[in-house]
């Protein structure tokens, strides 16, 4: 990307090539800082109708989500040592750095994970049979593991999320973090990796559900890409050996 940028504006500079190197050395130092991306959504805004709308997609993606990215690498350029850490580099070291860069360093990566968890209503499959037997050993059913899934979402005060995570010893958990905090940061009061979670900052859902949180969450499970979170799940449990 940033090489084509150079090259067209080596073309622009045409002849006169007096402009050229003080343009292609600008873009060769800003090459070498950190430049996290928003990737495209895994869907068009209105492929999640009519459980999230594609005005609460559009805004949620394309302002919210690129306005953590913008900030995390404006962070991240004030500071070289932090240059080449990877977001999860960060997660794991936030109670030394800025808040600004937990907040969206957080916000990033919680939604990178949100996008891809979610598919067009009904196309999103069932959990895997191992994904299947861990909620039901954890939980009862997976019914039972909804319903006290959606109680850690409405008990969550304020901006936050709600997440199922693979623990450290392998096993599941439901748990609960504010703002864009996330259970890989160090210092999680539950540490694990999340596989599924729920954005529930109003800017989530207050367009069609208003002050409902309760009806977004009871309503979200038709979203769910199960396919997704059932493979990192087995990538999770992999890890914790
Ligand atoms: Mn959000």
């Amino acid at each position: 990307m940033r090489f084509s940028i150079i090259a067209a504006c080596l073309a622009l500079a045409g002849g006169n090539l007096a402009f050229a190197p003080p343009i292609a050395a600008q873009f060769a130092t800003t090459a070498s800082t950190a430049a996290f991306e928003l990737a495209p959504l895994p869907y068009s805004t209105d492929a999640l109708e009519p459980v999230i709308d594609a005005q609460t997609m559009a805004i949620h993606h394309g302002k919210h989500h690129q306005a953590y990215v913008d900030n995390l690498n404006r962070a991240i350029n004030s500071d070289a040592a932090l240059a080449d850490l990877s977001i999860e580099q960060l997660l794991a070291r936030v109670e030394t750095l800025p808040n600004s860069i937990r907040n969206n360093a957080g916000g990033h990566w919680n939604h990178t994970l949100f996008w891809q968890i979610m598919a067009s209503p009904g196309s999103g499959g069932q959990p895997s049979q191992d994904l299947a037997h861990a909620i039901d050993a954890q939980f009862g059913s997976l019914e039972e593991f909804k319903a006290a899934f959606k109680s850690a979402g409405l008990a969550q005060f304020g901006s936050g999320w709600a997440w199922l995570i693979v623990k450290p010893d392998g096993t599941l958990a439901i748990t609960t973090t504010a703002n864009q905090d996330n259970p890989l940061m160090a210092g999680a009061k539950q540490p694990g990796t999340p596989i599924l979670g729920n954005d529930v900052w109003e800017h989530a859902y207050y367009l069609r559900y208003q002050n409902r949180r309760g009806d977004y969450l009871d309503a979200w499970w038709q979203v769910v890409n199960w396919a997704e979170v059932s493979r990192r799940f087995a990538v999770a449990r992999e890890q914790v050996g």
